[in-house]
């Protein structure tokens, strides 16, 4: 049986020394990392390992890519911050290619993923109000059991995991939470006062979640037909993840909003945005919303060269082929070690047997592989390499992962 590592002295060092001052908000496995290059990290002990996780899909591009580092480093050179207090000279180019390639008028940028979902929270509720014409503080947003969106109070407050939830309240109202892929649960919970709906186009910590086949498409009617918006959060399924632009692509579906993050930054800052047509957008007036840091001009810098890399369609097209192979491969380790895969593009969640123990112990096999996945809700490991991915590296993985489960 492949066993956790035994931590080196450096390691163990830099951990216990974590323990002194940072707050305990994570369990993260006992691994180290000091450098990053593509889908590969090296440890505080000079050992390479495959990153399987992306950041949680924030490296859809890999660790430090070349053309983001040079984007970032360059204006590194020249203007990091000026906040919104006045105009730069990166910011209007970002916008503008980021609702290009959304297909949207308007732009508004931010810095994390939960920013991002409290923008369309608040620019759901102010269209509501001052377009919809809901009576004032009676705006209510439909939302999905199982759904992650983010850590702030209200986020948690309609979030059904006690993890994130319990302990925090209390909670912001106007939040109705229905059985996520139940489209006809959604229509039933609409009424006069329904500003819009939110969900994952595929949940990701809920463990890769895919809702049945016509399940965007349905949402999609339902909002069109009620006068409500579909915000679509692709903070971690958009940006080629899946093997399009965004999720919602696959089934042919444009939302009224979306939501994203993690990728855009290009796994070096934390950039998010929301993009929307012009009749919902700009219902936001001067000084009702914004952050010191969105649309900075480093963050403005490095969003462009994602957009302009995303534009190419490379990166979605590697998805669909090397996650067609994942799938595959993955598939032939079900009744051994494994008893569900759920993919999309180059996204997996999957079930590991109980026989052969929880995600984190096996993730704990992985990493002492040199392999780095990370585990949700006990039995599920994600599995979601950088799409710079080589197929050898992706069966080299999977024979890791096989060894494991056949320990
Ligand atoms: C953690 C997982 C958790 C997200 C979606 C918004 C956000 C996220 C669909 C908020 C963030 C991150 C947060 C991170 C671990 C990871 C995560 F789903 F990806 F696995 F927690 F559930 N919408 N997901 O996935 O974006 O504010 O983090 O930039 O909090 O531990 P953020």
């Amino acid at each position: 049986m492949t066993t956790a590592p035994t931590l080196d002295t450096t390691a163990v060092r830099i951990i216990r020394g974590e323990d002194e001052h940072l707050a305990h908000n994570y369990h993260p496995l006992p691994v180290v990392v000091s450098q990053g290059e593509g889908v590969w990290v090296t440890d505080v002990e000079g050992k390479r390992y495959l990153d399987l996780l992306s950041a949680y899909s924030a490296l859809n591009f890999g660790h430090r890519h070349p053309a983001l580092v040079a984007a970032v480093t360059e204006q590194l050179g020249k203007l990091t911050l000026t906040s919104r207090a006045f105009h730069n000279d990166k910011l209007g180019a970002f916008a503008a290619a980021l609702a290009d390639l959304c297909g949207k008028d308007l732009v508004l940028p931010m810095n994390t993923g939960a920013e991002a979902v409290e923008t369309g929270i608040k620019t759901a509720r102010a269209w509501a109000y001052r377009v919809k014409g809901v009576a004032p503080d009676a705006a209510t947003i439909v939302v999905a059991n199982g759904n992650f969106h983010g850590r702030t109070t209200t986020i948690v407050g309609f979030s059904d995991d006690p993890t994130a939830r319990d302990g925090f309240g209390p909670f912001t109202p106007g939040f109705i939470s229905v059985p996520y892929g139940d489209a006809a649960a959604i229509d039933a919970a609409i009424d006069e006062n329904t500003a819009a709906v939110l969900i994952e186009p595929i949940q990701g910590e809920a463990g890769v979640i895919i809702p049945p086949e016509g399940y965007l498409k349905a949402v999609r009617e339902i909002c069109t037909r009620n006068n409500v918006l579909f915000i679509a959060d692709e903070i971690q399924s958009g940006l080629g993840r899946v093997g399009a632009t965004f999720a919602c692509d696959r089934e042919g579906v444009v939302p009224d909003v979306y939501l994203m993050g993690k990728a855009l930054g290009g796994g070096i800052l934390a950039v998010s945005a929301i993009a929307a047509n012009r009749d919902v957008l700009g219902v936001i007036q001067p000084g009702e919303h914004g952050s010191t840091f969105g649309g900075n001009p480093l963050a403005a810098a490095v969003g462009l060269k994602v957009v302009e890399m995303l534009a190419t369609g490379e990166y979605q097209e590697r998805a669909v082929a090397l996650g067609e192979h994942l799938k595959a491969k993955l598939d032939e380790l079900i009744g051994h070690g494994v008893t569900e895969v759920r993919a999309a593009g180059l996204w997996a969640g999957v079930d590991i047997d109980p026989a052969v123990g929880t995600g984190r112990e096996v993730a704990e096999r992985l990493l002492a592989r040199g392999v780095l996945v990370k585990d949700t809700h006990g039995q599920t490991i994600r599995i979601a390499p950088p799409l710079t991915i080589r197929a050898t590296e992706l069966d080299w993985a999977i024979e890791q992962l096989k060894l494991v489960l056949d320990d």
